[in-house]
Parts: structure tokens; sequence; C-alpha cells
């Protein structure tokens, strides 16, 4: 690939839409990037995503311990349904029916998540051998039939053991254990396992977990307690990339999912351009700039003030390590920025009321999210390998007459976002692969059953899985390796 430097976007995009209009059919192969049929580089690989506590259920079985969200979902009033995941998908004891229906959509790639409780159901100390051989079952059979796997370390579920004694992520000790468990899971596994994340969106479970309170394990903490368990969040994704190389074999590669707040520039001008460059920097601070940094920003730094976290600069150093990849849940656009003369350089636009979203109102639908989002982690880091770790909505799917799922507005939404992706691509923001979320409607955390994200239908009651007409979409996406 070209340096990053030399592809002149805007340069770019101005001679395409030029060509674009004045010589519309006969010069067909001057049409611009975007256009519909262009596909996507050889070898893109294409996927689906889900995590551990949404599918498994079988919470009892083998030794598992319990987690901070077997806690929070029996909790009365936190789950809109009052639903839980005891059962879920039962995914515990259907894997090999589940890897059937990812082989049925040609999917090359599937990202799971592991559940530390299953491995060390104390958080520490003891593994649960039989914990870890679900795991290996999963393994042998995605790669039977041709899958490759991608293991998430942490998706949110904490062992409960390390809530109760440490308070969880308020305590740095959590991530000096978070360390012991990936580099247990990556000796065991890397044989098989060429691709691991750490941490399944720091932000997530930062602010609803410990901030909001709509997340597990619930707590409402004051924001310089919150400030820490931020750090001690990025310093176990970092201390457990420093577990990976050390325990892992040669060549295995290890990065951070994130759900950076992706920052569009309203109008796609130089000075627009800029301007959501340092707003993504600044506003992503505690996360994937330190992480790519090695630094807290000077903004955030002020901006915290007497709230600031306590660090050394080893930790910095540790957040900071070295990374070969970075993956991005790109849902929704956060913010739309115009450049403004004002200290930042930057003014977010506010979100009119009448801004369209999906079935949920916070998935606000801005396609061009997936465009900007790695190109800024690519332009602002030098990232040279990215993946879409998540992207996807969940619709109010209703069986018709005839009894399929016509879900349109998912074929929608999944299409303008991935028009995006292949803009990116070929304009060479080094994108390697896409997962969908999600394989099948699964335990939407604090929406319970309600929201579903599937490609396949999930009935709960019976267990059984039914593709929805996304799914024939998405199949036709990967034969062809090109947005249809
Ligand atoms: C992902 O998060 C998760 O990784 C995945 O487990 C989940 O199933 C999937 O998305 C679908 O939600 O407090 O109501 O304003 C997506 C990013 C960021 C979406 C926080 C929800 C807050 C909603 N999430 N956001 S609200």
């Amino acid at each position: 690939m070209a340096g990053w430097s030399a592809l002149g976007l805007s340069a770019k995009s101005a001679e395409s839409s030029q060509a674009d209009s004045s010589q519309e059919t006969s010069q067909k192969n001057r049409l611009p990037n975007r256009s519909l049929s262009s596909g996507f580089p050889a070898g893109f690989l294409w996927g689906t995503a889900t995590s551990a506590y949404q599918i498994e259920g079988a919470v009892h079985e083998d030794g598992r311990g319990a987690s901070i969200w077997d806690r929070y979902a029996h909790t009365r009033g936190k789950i809109l349904d009052h639903g839980n995941a005891d059962v879920a998908n039962d995914h515990y004891h259907l894997y090999k029916e589940d890897v059937r229906l990812m082989k049925a959509l040609g999917a090359k790639a599937y990202r799971f998540s592991i559940a530390w409780p299953r491995v060390f159901p104390e958080g520490a100390g003891s593994p649960n051998p039989k914990g870890l051989d679900f795991y290996n079952r999963l393994l042998d059979e995605l790669l039977a039939n041709g899958i490759e796997p991608f293991a998430t370390m942490y998706h949110w579920d904490l062992p409960e053991a390390l809530q109760d004694r440490l308070g969880g992520w308020v305590s740095r000790d959590t991530a000096k254990a978070f360390a012991d468990y990936a580099g247990y899971v990556a000796e065991r596994l890397s044989d098989r396992v060429k691709h691991f994340f750490t941490v399944n969106e720091c932000s997530r479970l930062v602010h609803l977990g410990y901030g909001a309170g709509s997340d597990a394990p619930g707590l409402r903490l004051p924001q310089a307690k919150l400030n820490q368990v931020r750090h001690n969040v990025a310093l176990g994704h970092g201390l457990a990339v420093q577990a990976v190389r050390a325990h892992g074999r040669v060549g295995t590669r290890v990065g951070p999912a994130e759900n950076m707040v992706t920052c569009i520039p309203a109008i796609e001008t130089p000075a627009n351009i800029r301007a959501a460059e340092i707003a993504t920097r600044q506003l992503n601070a505690g996360y994937l700039t330190v992480m790519l940094e090695g630094k807290y920003t000077d903004e955030f730094l002020a901006s915290a003030g007497k709230n600031a976290p306590k660090y050394t600069a080893e930790d910095l150093s540790i957040i900071s390590s070295a990374v070969d990849f970075v993956g991005l849940n790109v849902y929704t656009p956060n913010h739309y920025v115009v450049a403004a003369d004002n200290a930042p350089g930057f003014t977010l636009a506010p979100f009119p009321a009448s801004f369209p979203h999906m079935d949920s109102t916070w998935l606000k639908i801005g396609p061009e999210a997936m465009y900007w989002a790695p190109r800024h982690v690519a332009k602002l880091w030098d990232v040279k390998s990215i993946y879409i770790t998540e992207n996807g909505t969940s619709a109010a799917d209703e069986p018709a007459a005839d009894g399929n799922v016509y879900d349109v507005d998912r074929i929608m939404y999944l299409r303008n976002y991935l028009i995006h992706l292949q803009r990116a691509t070929s304009d060479g923001v080094p994108v390697l692969g896409y997962f969908l979320w999600s394989l099948m409607d699964n335990f939407e955390w604090s929406d319970g059953f309600e929201k579903r994200y599937g490609l396949y239908r999930v009935d709960f009651n019976t267990q059984r899985r039914t593709p929805k007409l996304s799914a024939s979409f998405y199949r036709e996406i990967i034969e062809r390796n090109a947005v249809v």
C-alpha cells in the first residue's frame, strides 16, 4: 500500500466527481471509487461476531464461576424484559449448529469471546480445565469448517469474585489478574487462534458499568474514581498485550476492539477534515489516544484537573505496548464536526431532533462513520492493520405471513455502511476484515431479548435459528467480495 500521506484524498475525490459528471458512460474505468459495483481487496476477511455471555448460556456448567453480569441480570429491574442469559442461545451445547450457520453464509472468520469465569472461576488462582475445553471444542469445529477464529479476551463478563474482593476495575490488581488470565489463554489457544482482542469497548464498560450504572456492575462512581477505573482498564489492555507476547506462539497477533468516538466532518472540506481529526484525538484521549501515543493529552489532564487518574510513567508505556492491529466497533456517528476559530479548533454540531435512527434511539444512521472511523485511526496514528470488529443494527423483526423475516431496514443500514467501508478500502485505508454483529439474535445486555441484532432469528423458546433476508444479503456480499 502506498504511504498514507501519498493518498491525497480530497484532491482525488474532486477529480473523480468531475470525471463523473462530465464524461459519464464513456469512461467506466474512471468511475469514482464509491461505485456500487466496486469490490473489496482480494483476501478481505468476512465474518460475524458474538460474545460469550450474550450467547453461551450454561452458566452453572462445568465449573464456570459467576460473573458480574449474572448478578446484575438477576437483580430486579435491571433488565428491560426481566430476562437473563442463564440459557440465552444455549450456544454452549449448540455450537456445532452455530458453526454451520456461519458456514452457510460463506463467512471465513468468526469473532467470539472467551468467558473469563469459565477459565478462572474465581478470577485468579486455579484454572478450570473444563472451562477451557469448551473453547478447544469450538476452535476445532471452526477450523474443521474453514473458519478462522478471532478471540476476544474480555467482553464484560468479569468474574464476580474479583468484583467482591477488589471492587473490579477500581483496583489495578484486576488489571494484573486480567493479564494472568490472558497469558494463560494465549499459551493454550494460540496454536489455533492467531488473533486476540484484549478488551471489548473500554469506554462502555467504564461509563455504563461504573459511571451511569446501566451495565454491570451497576456503579455510579464519582469522577476521580471513574478516571481511575478508565486508567486501570487501559492498563489491563496493555498488560494483556504483553502477556500475549510473552505466552503466545511466535506470530500471535493482538490488539484492542474499541468503540471509538467517531467524529465526522460535517462537510468534507480540508478544514473540517482536519477539525474532525483533532476532535477524534481529543475525544478518545482515555482510550485509543493513550494506547497509541503513550500519553494523556494536555486537554484531557486539564479538564480532569484534580480528578485526573494517578499513574506512573511506566503505566503509560505498558498501556501503549505495540499492538498488531486496531479493532473498531462502528455503529453510529458520534459527532459531526465543523472547523472553528476557537481554542480546540472545532465545533461539535448538535444533533437535530429529526436526525434518523434505527430501532434503538442511540443508533443514529450515519453510514459515513464507517469511512471516517478507520481513516482517522490510520491517519492519526499510522495504524497499518484495522479490523471492523462489529457493525450491525437491531430491527423490529417480525416474521411475515410466509414465515420469512424481510428485514429490509437492516439490509438498508448494512448496505450503506458497507458502501462507505468499500470507499475506505479503495482509498487505501488498511481495513483487512469486517465482523457483522451479530451472527444471531442474542441477549442484548440491559435490553434483554427485546433488541434483535442477528442475521439469524432465534426463537428463544425452541432455540430454533432461521435466516432472515439479511443473511442472504450478507452471503451475496461475501461471495462477490463487493457491495450488492
Ligand atoms: C456493542 O456495543 C457491544 O459490543 C455488543 O456486545 C452489543 O451487543 C452491540 O454493541 C449492540 O448494542 O446508554 O442507551 O445511550 C455497541 C456500542 C455504546 C451501544 C454505548 C450502546 C449506549 C446506549 N454501545 N451505547 S445508551
